[in-house]
Order: C-alpha cells, then sequence, then structure tokens
C-alpha cells in the first residue's frame, strides 16, 4: 500500500447546485484527506490544456466550455492507493452505469455534467497538481 496524491475537481454542475459540502462527506468518509482545496474558474486556455488528451473526442469542446461555464472547486486528496480509491468513490463517467452509494449516482446530471473529475494515474495526478496548485499551497 502506498500513500498518493490526487487531483479532484468538483466541476460547475455540482457547484452551482452547492454541494461541495455534500460531496467532500463522501470524499472524507472514503478515507481520503483534502489536503488543499480551492474555488476558481478556470480560464479557457487552462482548461484546454488539462483536456488535452481528450482533443480528438467529439466531446471536447463542449467539454472546455462546460468547465469555464461557472466556479470549480480544484483539490488534492491524499490517502492510501489515492488514485484508485477516488476513483471507486466517484463512480463511473456515465451516471446510469455508476454503482450505489457514488458520488455520480447520488449527483451527476449526466455523462458530461457529472459533478466530479479524479485522476486516472499516479503519474497524471502529479500533471494534474502542478497545472492547478503551487506546491506551497498544499498542507499535507
Ligand atoms: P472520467 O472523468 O470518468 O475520467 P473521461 O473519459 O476521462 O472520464 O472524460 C472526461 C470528461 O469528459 C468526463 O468526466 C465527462 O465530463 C466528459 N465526457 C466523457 N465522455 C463523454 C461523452 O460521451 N459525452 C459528453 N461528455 C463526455
Ligand atoms: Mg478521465
Amino acid at each position: 500500500m502506498a500513500i498518493e496524491r490526487t487531483l479532484s475537481i468538483i466541476k460547475p454542475d455540482a457547484t452551482a447546485r452547492n454541494l461541495t459540502g455534500a460531496i467532500n462527506v463522501l470524499i472524507e468518509r472514503a478515507g481520503l484527506r483534502i489536503v488543499a482545496q480551492k474555488r476558481v474558474r478556470w480560464s479557457k486556455p487552462l482548461a484546454e490544456k488539462f483536456y488535452e488528451v481528450h482533443k480528438a473526442r467529439p466531446f471536447y469542446g463542449d467539454l472546455v466550455a462546460f468547465m469555464t461555464s461557472g466556479p470549480i472547486v480544484v483539490q488534492v486528496l491524499e490517502g492510501e492507493n489515492a488514485v484508485k480509491a477516488y476513483r471507486d468513490v466517484m463512480g463511473a463517467t456515465d451516471p446510469a452505469k455508476a454503482a450505489a452509494g457514488t458520488i455520480r449516482k447520488a449527483f451527476a446530471e449526466n455523462i458530461e455534467r457529472n459533478s466530479v473529475h479524479g485522476s486516472d494515474s499516479v503519474e497524471n495526478a502529479a500533471t494534474e497538481i502542478a497545472l492547478n496548485f503551487r506546491p506551497d499551497e498544499i498542507v499535507g
């Protein structure tokens, strides 16, 4: 077992519905520690860079527009196997396929407006954290 860090984002559909606290309850209940957190509005260039891996996908433009449409809460989560542990509590990308008890099952509106982001590997987590936080903003 390894202590890892992962990047979480509470997306605009969730901040608009005042769900930050409810989502944080599920994160903390899963044993993950929120070691950095801030509410921001992404610029378009930052959103484009963050989702660069999806550039060729048909939903890329809509996704960038959605992620810059309102405030988001970016977070660094820390814990045992944090990357997978958070993916597990997030649930499937499509809330119709998400398991009971997951954040997306409870709160997501649809496959795009799905309330949360979580890094998919330790390597990507490091890149995504560096895009959103200065090292001194993370207090473990
Ligand atoms: P993930 O967030 O579960 O890792 P990814 O495949 O990495 O899912 O997709 C990134 C984000 O792009 C999703 O969270 C969702 O907001 C959006 N997205 C993914 N697939 C679709 C789709 O088929 N239509 C619209 N938006 C999508
Ligand atoms: Mg992903």
